[in-house]
C-alpha cells in the first residue's frame, strides 16, 4: 500500500508538474503574443539582388538611402539565406515553409509533369497544388486581408498554383517568371484575368511595370490599413533584362552602360521601398506594421564586376555556395524589433511562415521545415545551435547543402564527398576542413540522407544525360 501510495504520488507529481509546465508554456506563449499583438505584415523581396548590392551591406557605388535607413530603424541580419539559389524554388520555400527537399517547386522548370510555359509554350512549369499550404492561406484563415503584387512564379494561368487559389484575396503582376523579365510588357494578370496595358503596346514603353506594382502596394495598404493585412511584394527588379526608365543618378558616371542601368534599377526599387515606408507613417500604422526587405537569391552579377554584388562570397545565383544563397534581410517594426542592430542569427526562408503564423496566432500547417524565429526578430535569446537548414538543386545536378550553427556542409554533385566550411570564420568558403572533423561529416551525412523526399517532378532516376526535352 505504501509502495502504491509512493508510486501514485510520484505519478501525481509528474502529472501536476506536466500540467504546470504546459500552463507555463502557454503563459509564455500568450505573453509573447500579447506583447506583439497581430501586426500588419509587408514582405518586400527584390529579384536577383545580391548581398553586396545595398549600402547597408557594404555597397559603395549604388545609392540605396531608403533601405539603408530601414536597416538603421530595424535589425539587419547578416546570416540569412534564401530558400534556393534560383527564383521559383526560393519562392516555393518561402510560401510553404518547406525547404527544397520537400517543397513542391524545386527548380524553375520541372522534368516531368506540370504545364507548358506561358511564354515559350514548352517545358514543364510546376504549379503549387491545393494541398500546398501557403503563408497567405495561413494568415487569411487567421483573419488577415491578403494581397500580392509583382512576380509570382508558382503557377501558370488556370492552374491550382494561381495566387487567388493559394490564399491571396487580390493580386496583380506576372504569373510566369519568363514573362517577368519584360518590364514594358503589354499585359499583366489581375486576379486571374489577363489585363492589357495599351500604353505599352507596339513597344510604346510608357509603363515600367515595377511602378505599377508600387502603386498597387500603396493602394492595397490604403484600402486595408484599418484591419490586419499581409502584403507580399515580390518586386521584379533588378533581374535582367536590364531596363530602367531613367539612368539617374548615374547618367554621367564613367561606367559601362549595363552597370549604369543596373545601379539605376536598384536605386529605383529603393525609392519604392521608401514610398511604402512613408505611407505607413502617414497612415499612422508604422508602429503596428512589420516590414521585411530581402532578395530571392544571390546575384548573377548582372551589373558587371564593378559592384561586388555578392560581397565577399564565392559563387552566384544558381550555386549552393554562399554567393547563391546568402541574402540581405532587414526587419523593421518600431519598438518591437530592435533598431540599429546587426544580428548574425542564421535563418532562412522556410522560417518565415511559422514566424508569421506565431505572430498572427494562426494554425500551423503540418509538415513544415521552418521554425518560428520570432524571439530572434524581437532581439530575445533563442538557441538555434542544433537546428539544421537544408538546400538542394534537384536530381541531375543534385547538389546539397546544410548549415548547422557555424558549419556548412556542401555536396557539389551526386555521390561526391561532403565539403565542410566554418562560414563564420571563413565566409568565402576557401578552406575545406572536412578531413579535420570526421564526426561532423558523419552527422551531416546522416542528416542529408533523411532530409528530403523524392519529387515526382524531379525524379532521382533522371540525371542530366536522360533529361527530358
Ligand atoms: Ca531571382
Amino acid at each position: 500500500m505504501i509502495q502504491f501510495m509512493r508510486t501514485y504520488s510520484t505519478v501525481l507529481i509528474i502529472i501536476v508538474g506536466s500540467l504546470f509546465h504546459v500552463a507555463l508554456a502557454d503563459c509564455q506563449e500568450l505573453r509573447r503574443v500579447s506583447s506583439t499583438s497581430r501586426p500588419n505584415i509587408v514582405f518586400i523581396m527584390a529579384d536577383d539582388l545580391g548581398y553586396g548590392d545595398l549600402g547597408c551591406y557594404g555597397q559603395k557605388l549604388i545609392e540605396t538611402p531608403n533601405i539603408d535607413r530601414m536597416a538603421k530603424e530595424g535589425t539587419r541580419f547578416t546570416h540569412c539565406y534564401a530558400g534556393a539559389p534560383v527564383c521559383a524554388p526560393s519562392r516555393s520555400a518561402l510560401m510553404t515553409g518547406q525547404h527544397t527537399g520537400h517543397t513542391r517547386v524545386r527548380d524553375n522548370s520541372g522534368r516531368v509533369g506540370g504545364v507548358p510555359d506561358e511564354i515559350s509554350g514548352d517545358g514543364h512549369r510546376i504549379p503549387l497544388l491545393d494541398n500546398d499550404i501557403t503563408i497567405a492561406e495561413v494568415l487569411k484563415q487567421a483573419g488577415y486581408a491578403t494581397g500580392m503584387t509583382g512576380k509570382w512564379g508558382l503557377g501558370e494561368a488556370g492552374t491550382t498554383g494561381e495566387p487567388n487559389r493559394q490564399g491571396f484575396d487580390e493580386w496583380y503582376g506576372y504569373l510566369n517568371q519568363n514573362h517577368a523579365v519584360f518590364y514594358f510588357t503589354d499585359y499583366l494578370w489581375r486576379n486571374g484575368k489577363r489585363e492589357t496595358t495599351p500604353a505599352n503596346a507596339n513597344d510604346a514603353r510608357q509603363f515600367y511595370t515595377h511602378d505599377l506594382f508600387t502603386e498597387f502596394a500603396l493602394d492595397f495598404i490604403r484600402r486595408h490599413h484599418h484591419e490586419p493585412f499581409f502584403l507580399y511584394v515580390p518586386f521584379t527588379i533588378p533581374h535582367a533584362d536590364l531596363e530602367v526608365p531613367s539612368l539617374e543618378p548615374y547618367t554621367g558616371r564613367d561606367w559601362p552602360e549595363d552597370a549604369k542601368i543596373f545601379a539605376a534599377m536598384v536605386t529605383h526599387m529603393d525609392r519604392s521601398v521608401g514610398k511604402i515606408l512613408e505611407l505607413l507613417k502617414q497612415l499612422n500604422i508604422d508602429d503596428n506594421t512589420l516590414v521585411f526587405f530581402t532578395s530571392d537569391n544571390g546575384s548573377p552579377i548582372g551589373g558587371g564586376p564593378l559592384f561586388n554584388s555578392n560581397g565577399v562570397f564565392q559563387g552566384k545565383k544558381g550555386t549552393l555556395q554562399e554567393g547563391g544563397l546568402r541574402t540581405p534581410m532587414i526587419v523593421r517594426w518600431p519598438n518591437k524589433v530592435p533598431r540599429d542592430r546587426v544580428s548574425e542569427t542564421p535563418w532562412y526562408f522556410p522560417d518565415v511562415l511559422p514566424t508569421l503564423a506565431e505572430l498572427a496566432v494562426a494554425q500551423l500547417p503540418q509538415s513544415i521545415d521552418g521554425i518560428s524565429i520570432l524571439p530572434s526578430l524581437l532581439g530575445q535569446s533563442q538557441d538555434l545551435s542544433q537546428r539544421m537548414m537544408y538546400w538542394e538543386r534537384p536530381p541531375g545536378r543534385f547538389h546539397q547543402a546544410a548549415r548547422q550553427d557555424k558549419w556548412k556542409a556542401l555536396r557539389p554533385g551526386r555521390n561526391q564527398p561532403l565539403q565542410l566550411y566554418d562560414v563564420v570564420a571563413d565566409p568565402t568558403e576557401s578552406s575545406n576542413v572536412a578531413a579535420e572533423h570526421p564526426d561532423l561529416i558523419t552527422k551531416f551525412e546522416a542528416y542529408l540522407s533523411t532530409a528530403r523526399t523524392e519529387s515526382a517532378h524531379w525524379p532521382d532516376s533522371l540525371d542530366e544525360r536522360t533529361k527530358e526535352k
